[in-house]
């Protein structure tokens, strides 16, 4: 029998030499023509394509959210015995399809492939392709509102697609046709079926065979399927379905992500070739275990790892491939064996990685935050979860279907006030979940279900949903939002105790962290990836240390879009461990060392670049600076000086660092018995002396903070204020001002400052301030006085995330003062508000001369109200 399957093939490589029709399929995204429904012309762009790239990043609220028409034409030279299609990857949120001014097709979500057949509306020789997309809101069309941008284009590849008339199905759901699943596996064998969808679109009916090879991860052919197949003339959909047995499967587990290839073929009776795919397929068993959590092919594995978006900075969604290709391979260097693919189904480059890589993955349907009422919106949802659920069918990856994040967060009525509706709400949440679980299990009974919860597991039991899946994800933020972090540790067993036939995952966990401020006081709400380290050096080994606790998902891979977002960077939700650009932050390297084995030795403080400090009379500033390690001791050089051995406690340990105005060179070596482990870092630092020199320079201070801001724009180091001595520089009176929040105070405004980039920098001030003073050497100075009015009648919208910690607006006071500088009125009567408005940044220059030894002194005299400065920057021109 198997000597019989072989010359088959044999015979069958022989006659794929002549093939006829086979298919092609090629990008199409070059020189499309592009216009807004509001614009006079028309632009030229490349797919992918997001017309939302710049203006959810600008200082005008809101996004264009509305239709955008591409058109281009394409030439078609072969068209009988063919059949075409246009293959789309992705585009928000709806997607009409015109080919010669006819109507296609139209697909509605933003998240999920789609393929139409264009072959009934094209000729020989130019045809003209139209795409109507629109990203307007859209009661019936999940997500209704979000923690992310909706930014709308074609912002996936598009590809046409050329086969046959007879060929492997392209409009299953998007697909290729060819769905493997593995039923059963074991280390002795693996059940393995497949189900093949085929389109004849000759007339007459026929005999086909269908064939599927199997090639283990090396490449061998281990299994050849020839089938007889009899379709009907012009038969749309034919199904069928081979089962097949492989012995001692080679498995794929995160460590060894080994991947079988399946290549399948349409032969005629001929022996022709008359289509043929390619899909990969992994061999695999997984459990979860309320008690004890996940095993991956028997073997427990704690799932660790980040949720993720999909944009990038000036990009908005439309990235290259390269870029999802590069972000999941930076999670595998964190040592991450958890993606979850967040919130919403994503490129398919990402889990094509994760099966390359090893890397377990949850993929989602983007219900977020509530549901519409209507039907039309739940049969939205169902084809968006079946789309999902196809297109990722094959993926050994996919462990997880996840619906309906944080479904209550914004449950539309109110209990006290109308509890008849808001039962029937509940009811209805209840039942939309219930008809997505069920059709998960019906379509994929070999995938775990997952709904990822906000941090109020009552609501959720209220609502009965919690029974529902198999696994509840939970998104907890306490210590940011509200809590402290401490209280995270009660957690694990506190979900357990409360529904202990369930795993838990956390979902998401973090901290707003902006990769341009720091402090070495950090506290909540500063923003700064300091106090973002406290944050997650409690939640990680709580989470890794806890056998209750099945997995969890650092709450971001990269920092994301999030137009109602106006902090440290407003429209953008800074809790990635990297940035919008990719630049990691320094608790990427705290999970570097704490989930890598091999021997591994960081120095923290790598994305601080322009760095600055107070230094003494020696030239020196003492900062502290972490070294993340795996290792057992860490020593630390500096300047070639050494600072001593220092144990390695939860993953990392500090250093007060001696630096001085210049290059300083760091030499961290772990040492762990025989091992050894180095690193080093070049830090270019900016003293300011305390004590004044007669060959000052200059001097950049941060007021009302003790943060330091690293001024990208500008390439300046600001550092944190302090009060006036003597030959030195600083403030005299005043306090720091400490906007309200429910129920605390927070260290900075949280609002976009207009006009500037650098928004932490009057993000913070310093009020009632009489004078700032730096006794300089005689000389032309520059003065630069930064400040903006926080208090504006516009209050910003109120952001469903600040769960009890958002900044509560204040209502704009009156603000008149005047400025003095070494006796010269050079602001008299200044309004902020009316002279540029609320919430602009503002930065007046003047140009002083210091004579006679007196220095600087730059009085601020109120005439109403409190008088404010946010920054001061002096600088010696001559
Ligand atoms: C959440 C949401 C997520 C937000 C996140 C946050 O719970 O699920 O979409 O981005 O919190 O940062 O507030
Ligand atoms: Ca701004």
């Amino acid at each position: 029998m198997k000597r019989k399957l072989f010359v088959v093939f044999a015979s069958l490589l022989a006659f794929s030499t002549v093939a006829i029709a086979q298919r092609s399929v090629t990008t199409i995204n070059e020189a499309w023509q592009f216009q807004k429904a509001n614009a006079t012309e028309k632009v030229i762009v490349d797919i992918p394509h997001c017309w939302n790239a710049l203006d959810c990043l600008d200082d005008v609220r809101g996004y264009y959210r509305g239709v955008g028409v591409y058109t281009k034409n394409i030439t078609l030279n072969e068209i009988d015995g063919y059949s075409y299609y246009l293959h789309f990857e992705g585009a928000n949120q709806t997607a009409e399809l015109k080919v010669n001014d006819k109507f296609v097709g139209k697909h509605i979500g933003g998240y999920t492939q789609f393929t139409f057949d264009i072959t009934p509306y094209i000729n020989e020789g130019t045809n003209a392709l139209e795409v109507i997309v629109d990203n307007s809101h859209n009661e019936d069309i999940a997500p209704l509102s979000a923690d992310f941008t909706f930014m709308g284009g074609i912002y996936r590849d598009i590809e046409l697609i050329k086969t046959g008339k007879v060929h492997l199905s392209n409009t299953n759901y998007a697909t290729n046709g060819v769905y493997i699943t593995t039923p059963e596996v074991s280390k002795e064998k693996a059940v393995v079926t497949i189900t093949s969808h085929i389109t004849n679109g000759l007339d007459g009916k026929n005999q086909y065979f269908l064939n599927h090879e199997i090639l283990d991860p090396s490449g061998k052919t281990v299994k050849i399927v020839k089938e007889r197949v009899k379709v009907n003339g012009m038969e749309d959909d034919l199904v069928h379905t081979s089962n097949l047995v492989l012995e001692q499967p080679v498995l794929w587990s995160t460590t060894s992500p080994n991947l079988y290839h399946v290549v399948t073929t349409i032969v005629d009776k001929k022996g022709n070739v008359l289509d043929k795919v390619m899909n990969r397929t992994g061999m695999r068993w997984f459990r979860f275990d309320p008690e004890k959590g996940f095993f991956l092919n028997g073997e427990h594995l704690k799932l660790i790892g980040t949720s993720r978006h999909q944009d990038y900075r000036e990009r908005g969604n439309a990235l290259d491939d390269a870029i999802h290709v590069e972000d999941v391979l930076t999670l595998k260097e964190l040592g991450g064996n958890f993606l979850r693919i967040s919130h919403y189904p994503q490129d398919p480059v990402i889990t094509q990685m994760c099966d390359k890589l090893g890397i377990i993955t949850s993929v989602e349907i983007p219900i977020v935050n509530a549901v519409t009422e209507t039907d039309a919106f739940q049969r939205n949802n169902m084809n968006m979860l079946r789309e999902m659920i196809w297109q990722d069918y094959n993926s050994p990856s996919v462990c997880i279907w996840a619906y309906m994040n944080e479904v209550l967060l914004r449950p539309k009525y109110n209990k006290r006030n109308n509890e008849e509706a808001y039962t029937k709400y509940l009811n209805l949440v209840y039942n939309d979940c219930k008809e997505i679980n069920d059709e998960c299990k019906k379509l994929d009974p070999y995938r775990a279900t997952m709904l990822p919860c906000h941090s109020a597991p009552d609501l959720y039991e209220e609502a009965g949903v919690t029974k529902i899946p198999d696994i509840l994800g939970w998104n907890y933020y306490l210590g940011w939002y509200g809590g402290t972090i401490d209280d995270f540790k009660a957690i694990p067993e506190y979900l357990h105790k409360k529904f202990p036939d369930k795993n838990h995952i956390i979902t998401e966990y973090g901290a707003d962290m902006n990769i341009r401020l720091h402090s070495f006081e950090p506290e909540r709400f500063d923003y700064t990836p300091e106090y973002g380290m406290l944050y997650h050096k409690v939640y990680l080994p709580t989470i890794l240390n806890n056998d209750l606790m099945t997995g969890g998902l650092v709450w971001n891979l990269n920092d994301f879009l999030s137009e109602s977002r106006a902090e440290a960077e407003p429209h953008v939700n800074n809790k990635g461990m990297s940035s919008l650009d990719r630049e990691h932050k320094d608790v990427f390297y705290y999970y570097k060392v704490m989930l890598n084995k091999n021997p591994k030795v960081i120095i923290g403080g790598k994305s601080w670049k322009h760095r600055g400090g107070s230094t003494s009379a020696e030239g020196i500033c003492e900062q502290p600076v972490p070294v993340f390690s795996n290792m057992a001791s860490v020593e630390l050089t500096v300047n070639g000086k050494t600072l001593g051995t220092k144990k390695i406690e939860n993953g990392s340990a500090e250093f007060m660092v001696p630096f001085k105005d210049g290059d300083n060179y760091l030499v961290a070596t772990g040492l762990d018995g025989a091992k050894k482990a180095v690193d080093y870092e070049i830090v270019k630092f900016k003293g300011y002396p305390e004590k004044i020199t007669a060959d000052f320079d200059e001097l950049n201070i941060y007021c009302g903070t003790k943060s330091y801001f690293d001024d990208r724009v500008n390439h300046i180091a600001w550092i944190p204020e302090k009060a006036y001595a003597e030959g030195s520089w600083g403030y005299i009176g005043g306090e720091v001002s400490r906007p309200r929040t429910r129920g605390t105070s927070s260290p900075r405004m949280t609002f976009n400052a207009i006009g500037t980039e650098n928004d932490p920098l009057y993000q913070c001030q310093r009020k009632n301030l009489e004078a700032f003073k730096a006794d300089v050497p005689d000389g032309q100075y520059y003065v630069y006085l930064h400040f903006a009015e926080w208090n504006t009648r516009v209050r910003n919208e109120a952001l469903a995330y600040a769960l009890g910690g958002g900044v509560v607006n204040e209502e704009a006071k009156e603000r008149v003062f005047d400025v003095v500088i070494n006796g010269d009125k050079v602001l008299a009567n200044y309004d902020l508000t009316k002279d540029v408005g609320a919430q602009r940044a503002v930065v007046k220059k003047f140009s002083v001369s210091v004579t006679g030894g007196k220095g600087l002194n730059v009085q601020f005299i109120p005439v109403k109200g409190e008088t404010i400065l946010s920054a001061i920057r002096i600088y010696k021109a001559y």
